[in-house]
């Protein structure tokens, strides 16, 4: 669909951009060509300014007033006049006092005054449809909000700035001028394309593909950027696995005791290591019992294996291999895999032995919490392992979307059959359809061709007042 007939309609939107509870500011959004008329009607202030009036981009003193002329709060007004403003309508934003009360106060004034409330995204919304920020932006906005690590954030805000929709607006013109040729020609009655020369075209097809590839082979780095990594500590009871997550929050997150089944819950907090944002889980050592509580936990155990990126399979060295850690690391085998062997300041050489001989050293890794031995090595193994031996640095762009991801793929498929088709000289026609399908399935990236189901999906991730 063309982005003209996804066009917003004209209400003023309205809406709180702070959030809930207490605080020293808070902000009320109106936006849409009549904000400043409606604004004037709930605004009052002593050198008896109209907001219709100022200039552009000033901040101005006074009181919002309900319809009935009852004073609700002291605010400052700043107005922003299309097409300089987020929206690229008029905008007024009222700063008024950060608690629920004057803030609902002043956003019912304006709903009085005749805004309706905006739905989740709806300025960002706009700020699409307006033409002010792609797709690709519109979700850097989301990323940078949610970022979980100084990298992810730094990801988003490249994002935002239009970093990647420079380049994938590169690749689609590139694409796009082949395209036009070669539907040009379809006319010619010799099946000739008169822009390119048969090697020229098939050269400029493989290397649009190639950077395709290598947008999609970042995405799996990307994704971990903006969704963080679910890491999750296993292991029977008693070997140290809330003691690691303690010492990866430096903090008494967990309670840690010589007691057997001391974890019965799952217990999930956000750490970094380097940049990588990783969801560590702690979970109730997993054994045979006939406790209750003990069951349950140890059934959610093994339920976060099912969704984990990353498994750190800890064993307790002083005890050696014992059955139940045969038993675990069935289930565990198969993910990506870290072993960690803790208490190595218990003197325990032959077990160590032991252990080495009975998994493959690259996935060891030979940890002291107690003594905080060997942590730094496990930090850069699970660096490495996640990466890939790669750093976010060897990606000049990073996908980090599914959406994106999807669509990359799909443009691809469509770009390698119309390179078979070319090679194989099938028909001029069927050629340009594959070429238009990959140039669609790109488009959706940025939203130059995108359906409203689509542009929903995306809003509905916002808050309300964004
Ligand atoms: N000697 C030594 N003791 C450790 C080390 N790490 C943890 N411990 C001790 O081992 C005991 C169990 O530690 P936890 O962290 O509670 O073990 P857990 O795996 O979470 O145990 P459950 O929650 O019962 O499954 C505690 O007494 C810790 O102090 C270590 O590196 N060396
Ligand atoms: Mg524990």
């Amino acid at each position: 669909m063309a982005l003209e007939q996804l066009k917003s309609d004209n209400d003023v939107i309205a809406a709180i951009a702070t959030p809930p509870g207490t605080s020293g500011i808070g902000k009320v959004r109106l936006s849409g060509a009549e904000a400043l008329e409606i604004a004037d009607k709930i605004f009052v202030s002593p050198k008896e300014i109209n907001l219709t009036e100022v200039v552009s981009h000033t901040i101005n003193y006074g009181f919002i007033q309900n319809l009935k002329g009852k004073k609700i709060d002291e605010v400052l007004a700043l107005v922003m006049r299309a097409p300089k403003s987020f929206t690229r309508e008029n905008t007024v934003e009222f700063d008024c006092h950060g608690g629920m009360l004057p803030l609902k106060g002043v956003l019912q004034a304006a709903l009085a005054a005749g805004a309706r409330m905006a739905e989740p995204g709806e300025f960002t919304r706009r700020a699409f449809l307006n033409g002010r920020i792609d797709l690709i932006q519109a979700e850097g906005i989301i990323d940078l909000i949610n970022s979980k690590s100084s990298k992810s954030r730094e990801i988003a805000l490249q994002q935002l700035q239009g970093r990647l929709s420079e380049h994938i607006n590169k690749i689609r013109q590139q694409l796009l001028d082949i395209s036009t040729a070669v539907e040009a020609s379809i006319d010619f009655p010799e099946d000739e394309i008169p822009d390119f020369t048969f090697s020229e075209l098939e050269h400029k097809l493989m290397s649009i593909k190639e950077e395709l590839e290598e947008l999609i082979a970042s995405s799996k780095t990307g994704r971990f950027y903006q969704e963080g990594i679910d890491t999750v500590i296993v292991g029977k009871p008693n070997v140290g696995k809330s003691s690691l997550l303690n010492y990866f929050l430096d903090e008494e997150r967990a309670i840690v005791t010589q007691v057997p089944g001391t974890t019965r819950d799952v217990i999930s907090e956000l750490i970094t290591i380097s940049g990588l944002p990783l969801r560590i889980i702690d979970t109730a050592g997993i054994r045979k019992t006939d406790d209750q509580v003990e069951k349950i936990g140890v059934k959610k155990s093994q339920d976060s294996l099912k969704t984990a990126d990353l498994v750190l399979f800890m064993l307790d060295v002083s005890q050696g291999i014992t059955e139940e850690d045969k038993e675990i690391y069935n289930l565990v085998k198969d993910k990506p895999l870290i072993i960690l062997i803790n208490k190595t300041d218990l003197s325990v050489d032959l077990a160590a032995e032991d252990i080495k001989r009975q998994f493959s050293e690259d996935q060891l890794v030979f940890i002291s919490v107690k003594e905080e031995r060997g942590l730094k090595q496990l930090k850069e193994k699970i660096y490495s392992l996640i990466m890939d031996g790669k750093t976010a640095a060897d990606y000049e762009y990073l996908i980090t979307r599914m959406r994106h991801l999807k669509a990359l793929q799909n443009s691809q498929e469509s770009l390698e059959r119309a390179i078979s088709a070319w090679q194989a000289g099938i028909s001029t026609d069927l050629f340009a359809i594959d070429l238009r399908e990959a140039l669609i399935a790109l488009g959706e990236i940025t939203g130059e061709t995108v359906t409203e189901d689509i542009i929903d999906k995306i809003f509905a991730e916002f808050c309300i007042g964004k």
